[in-house]
């Protein structure tokens, strides 16, 4: 049997397979190098808007790289076996490649964010756009960034209203005693004992169970999540729309990961994830009026505070600022309240 080498000199045949198989090997080597997937972490699916923000993320990246980046999105915090609260640390320590995510669940790791669970603080989208796209918004990003993750555009889960199954909700006395589902952050502890309910944390995945065998009377979330997930049909007849505070979205990367990443790479991830945060914030408002009538028309009862109702909500959660401001810092707070006040 003659080998590849056995004759003294190669045949032509013989170099073209050497030559063949050396192209070959090259070309895997650089597909390895170039065909490179980075796994995305989201609490919802793209069935809501926070999931089809980073699926929007995926696609521009995937239209832009001709295929050499792929972004695999992995919903519902699977990531972190379903513990959302713990979605910044796994990106910090490189179990996470990239995530969009809530404020509010990387809130227990950066204490700025909390500045957005601050009751009351931002009345309007005009307010969170003010924080956002200003100096506030830097100084939560550079919040982010000395905590070891790469913060690189805004999304919006929106503004969370309150549910529940008892009756209706104008007043904080009407909270008296409720058992509210809140996420994992103390934050939200401290809002709902000051308004005498009785907060109770837990992962997005316990809540809808938790709501449907009554351990819990209520909860609170965006208008989207409760017309997604249906949570009319597990008991909440009753919505009141307070806007008690705003969870904006944040794409961001794992420091390891984007320090491997070319530059044109990190400007074609931040480019895109920019402009699939703005498309995802413009949807999410766009879509809040047709959600709040779909939610009525199932039949639940919703609320509308009037001015004075609104103000006794506000005064009985003042406390939680004294506590807070000084976690989540007196200059980001101020930057952000000049920044709503000069929109
Ligand atoms: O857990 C929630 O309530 C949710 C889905 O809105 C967040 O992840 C903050």
């Amino acid at each position: 049997m003659t080998s590849l080498f056995g004759s003294r000199s190669p045949s032509r045949f013989s170099l073209t397979l050497v030559g063949a198989a050396i192209a070959l090997g090259s070309l895997a080597a650089s597909a390895d190098v170039a065909a490179r997937e980075l796994k995305v972490s989201t609490v919802l699916s793209d069935a809501f808007p926070w999931g089809q923000a980073a699926q929007k993320w995926a696609d521009l990246v995937e239209e832009r790289s001709d295929g050499e980046l792929t972004l695999r999105v992995f919903p519902n915090s699977q990531l972190v076996s379903g513990d959302q609260t713990r979605e910044f640390s796994a990106m910090r320590s490189g179990l996470i490649d990239l995530a969009v995510g809530s404020t509010i669940n990387w809130s227990p790791q950066v204490p700025e964010l909390n500045l957005f669970s601050l009751p009351f603080l931002m009345p309007d989208e005009s307010a969170v756009d003010a924080i956002t796209e200003g100096e506030a918004g830097e100084l939560v990003f550079q919040a982010i960034e000395s905590r070891g993750v790469v913060p690189l555009a805004w999304g919006e889960n929106g503004f969370r209203q309150l549910s529940n199954s008892q009756g209706v909700i104008d007043e904080p006395a009407d909270l008296e005693g409720l058992k509210i589902r809140v996420v994992g952050s103390p934050l939200f502890q401290d809002t709902f004992s000051a308004l005498g309910a009785n907060p109770t944390q837990m992962s997005w995945a316990d809540a809808k169970p938790a709501l449907t065998t009554g351990a819990v009377d209520g909860q609170e979330n965006p208008l989207s999540v409760f017309d997604v997930a249906r949570i009319d049909q597990v008991g909440q007849e009753h919505v009141t729309l307070w806007n008690y505070m705003n969870d904006p979205l944040i794409f961001a990367a794992n420091q390891q990961v984007w320090s491997t990443l070319s530059d044109d790479e990190k400007a074609l991830l931040r480019e895109t994830a920019v402009e699939a945060g703005a498309w995802e914030i413009a949807m999410t408002r766009e879509q809040e009026s047709e959600r709040l009538a779909a939610i009525q028309e199932r039949g639940v009862t919703v609320t509308d505070l009037n001015e004075e109702q609104h103000e006794a909500f506000v005064a009985a959660t003042e406390g939680v600022y004294e506590k807070w401001v000084p976690r989540i810092g007196e200059d980001l707070v101020e930057a952000a309240r000049s920044a709503i006040d000069a929109r």
